[in-house]
C-alpha cells in the first residue's frame, strides 16, 4: 500500500515539475503581458539590511561578513521615515507604471511577514512592519502595479548547500545531504506567501541562478526547481508574470525576458553575450541611476536626468521596458538625487509619454540622429543627437515597404508631421519610401526639452 502511495506521489510530483515545459499561458497572463509591455517604465527598489552599511547589496559577499554578525543588522532596522505612500506618489509622478521591489535579496533577509523564516522585517526587527504589505496598499490606492524580486541565492542560510560560486566567506558551516531540498521547500513556502498575502502580484522577478553557472544551461531548471516554482506561481495567480535574470535564453514558463544593464541586442555591460532577443515575450532592461543597486553612501556617479530619459527612449525603441533602480536610505527615504531625476522624467513623459507608453519598436533602426518608436498610424522620431541632423535641419528617413515580399514596393503614405511637444507643424515631402522633413528652428533649439525632441510622423490609415 505504502509503495503505491509513494509511486502516485512521485508521479504527481513529476507531472507538476514538468508542467511548465508544455506551458500554455492563461488568458489573464496574456493580458498581463500586454499590459506590462504597454507600461514601458517601472522603478526597481533594492532595499534591505544592507542599506545600513551603505555599501551596496553585495557588501556581505564583498567584505566576507559573518552571517550571524550580519544578521544583527536586523536589530537596528528601524527606517523611521519609511512612507510607502510617499514612495509610490513620487514614483507615479515620475511616470513609472509599476514597482519591482526586492522581497528578499542574496543576504537572505525578507522585507515581508514570513512564517517560513523569522529573519524578516516584521518578526526580526524592532520596526515590526510589513514593508511589502504597506507598499502593496499604497500601490493599490495609486493604481501602480507591484512586482516582487526574489533571490535564488542566499548567503546566510546554512541549507543553501551545496554552495554556488558566491557566499563562501560568510562563515557558514558546510551543510548536509538533503539540505538543498529543504532550501527549495523554503523558497516555495515564501513564494506562496508572496502570492497569497498581497493581492494581485504583477510579476515575480527571479535572480541568482547564475550562482551555479558552472553547470550547463539545460541543467539550471532542474538544479533550482524552476519549473516547480513557475507552476506554483501560475497556479496561485495565473496572471502573474514570471521573469528570470539568468542572462540565458528564456526557459518554458517564463513570461518576460530580462536584460541587465543592456538594451536588448547589446552587450555593453557584459551580462548578455550571445543572448538572443525573444520575439515572443515582452522585454525588460534593468538599469541603475548611479552605479549601485542597493544604497551606496559613496556612489555619487548619478547619470543625468537627460541621459536617463534617453536610455528610456532607447529601450522603448527596442520594444523593451526600462526598470530603473533606486536604493532607498536606511531611514526609509529615497535619495534626493533619485527624486530629482524621477521628477524630470515625469515632466518629460507628461509631454512626450504618447511616444513611449503602449508603443512598439520603431520600424526604422537606430540612426546617427536617434531612434524610433511607433503606435497605430504614428511613427515617432526621437532626435537624441541634434549634432547628427544635417545642416539646415533637413532630415531624410527611409521607410520600409508595407509588404517587403511584394513585387512592386508599396510604402505607407505620410499625412503630416509635427513636434510632439507643442504641435508645431514640420514640413515634409515623400517620394516612394523616402520622407524628407524640414525641422523647424524650435526643434533644433533649447526651446524643446534637451533630452529628446520627438517628431510625430502620421500616416494615412
Ligand atoms: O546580484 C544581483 C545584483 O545585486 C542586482 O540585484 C542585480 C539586478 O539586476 N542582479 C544581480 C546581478 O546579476
Amino acid at each position: 500500500m505504502k509503495r503505491w502511495i509513494l509511486t502516485i506521489t512521485l508521479l504527481l510530483a513529476a507531472l507538476v515539475a514538468g508542467a511548465q515545459e508544455g506551458y500554455v499561458p492563461a488568458p489573464e497572463n496574456l493580458a498581463a503581458r500586454e499590459q506590462f509591455a504597454a507600461d514601458r517604465f517601472g522603478i526597481f527598489i533594492h532595499w534591505g539590511l544592507y542599506a545600513q552599511p551603505g555599501q551596496g547589496e553585495w557588501v556581505m559577499q564583498q567584505k566576507n561578513l559573518d552571517y550571524q554578525e550580519y544578521a544583527r543588522l536586523a536589530n537596528s532596522f528601524y527606517p523611521s521615515k519609511f512612507d510607502a505612500r510617499a514612495w509610490v506618489r513620487a514614483i507615479k509622478a515620475g511616470g513609472a507604471r509599476y514597482i519591482t521591489i526586492t522581497s528578499r535579496h542574496h543576504d537572505g533577509f525578507s522585507l515581508f511577514r514570513s512564517a517560513a523564516s523569522p529573519y524578516n522585517a516584521v518578526d526580526g526587527t524592532p520596526f515590526g512592519r510589513d514593508i511589502l504589505g504597506e507598499l502593496a496598499e499604497a500601490c493599490r490606492e495609486e493604481g501602480i502595479r507591484l512586482h516582487f524580486y526574489y533571490s535564488h541565492v542566499d548567503w546566510g542560510r546554512t541549507d543553501y548547500w551545496p554552495r554556488g560560486r558566491t557566499g563562501h566567506g560568510t562563515g557558514r558551516p558546510d551543510g548536509k545531504p538533503g539540505d538543498w531540498a529543504r532550501y527549495q521547500a523554503f523558497m516555495k513556502a515564501q513564494l506562496t506567501e508572496l502570492l497569497t498575502q498581497y493581492g494581485p502580484v504583477g510579476a515575480i522577478w527571479f535572480d541568482g541562478t547564475w550562482d551555479k553557472d558552472d553547470q550547463p544551461r539545460e541543467a539550471q531548471p532542474g538544479i533550482w526547481g524552476l519549473y516547480d516554482q513557475y507552476a506554483l506561481i501560475h497556479r496561485l495567480q495565473p496572471g502573474c508574470l514570471v521573469g528570470n535574470n539568468h542572462h540565458l535564453q528564456p526557459f518554458p514558463g517564463e513570461d518576460i525576458q530580462i536584460f541587465e544593464k543592456d538594451v536588448p541586442g547589446e552587450n555593453e555591460a557584459g551580462f548578455s553575450p550571445g543572448q538572443y532577443v525573444s520575439r515572443r515575450l515582452p522585454l525588460e532592461t534593468c538599469q541603475t541611476m548611479n552605479n549601485s543597486w542597493g544604497y551606496n553612501l559613496t556612489d555619487r556617479s548619478y547619470k543625468s536626468a537627460d541621459d536617463l530619459i534617453r536610455y528610456l527612449v532607447r529601450t522603448a525603441s527596442k520594444g523593451a521596458n526600462l526598470l530603473l533602480n533606486i536604493g532607498p536610505r536606511p531611514d526609509g527615504t529615497l535619495p534626493e538625487e533619485a527624486l530629482a531625476r524621477l521628477e524630470a522624467m515625469g515632466k518629460w513623459l507628461e509631454i512626450n509619454g504618447e511616444s513611449i507608453y503602449g508603443t512598439q519598436a520603431g520600424c526604422i533602426p537606430e540612426q546617427p540622429w536617434g531612434v524610433t518608436t511607433q503606435k497605430g498610424n504614428v511613427l515617432y522620431l526621437h532626435l537624441l543627437n541634434l549634432d547628427a541632423v544635417p545642416a539646415g535641419g533637413i532630415l531624410t528617413v527611409e521607410l520600409p515597404a508595407v509588404d517587403p515580399a511584394a513585387r512592386r514596393a508599396r510604402f505607407p503614405k505620410v499625412r503630416g508631421a509635427a513636434l510632439l511637444a507643442d504641435g508645431t507643424p514640420v514640413a515634409c515631402g515623400q517620394k516612394k519610401g523616402t520622407v524628407t522633413l524640414t525641422l523647424p528652428a524650435a526643434a533644433l533649439s533649447a526651446a524643446v526639452p534637451s533630452a529628446d525632441c520627438v517628431i510625430a510622423l502620421r500616416f494615412q490609415p
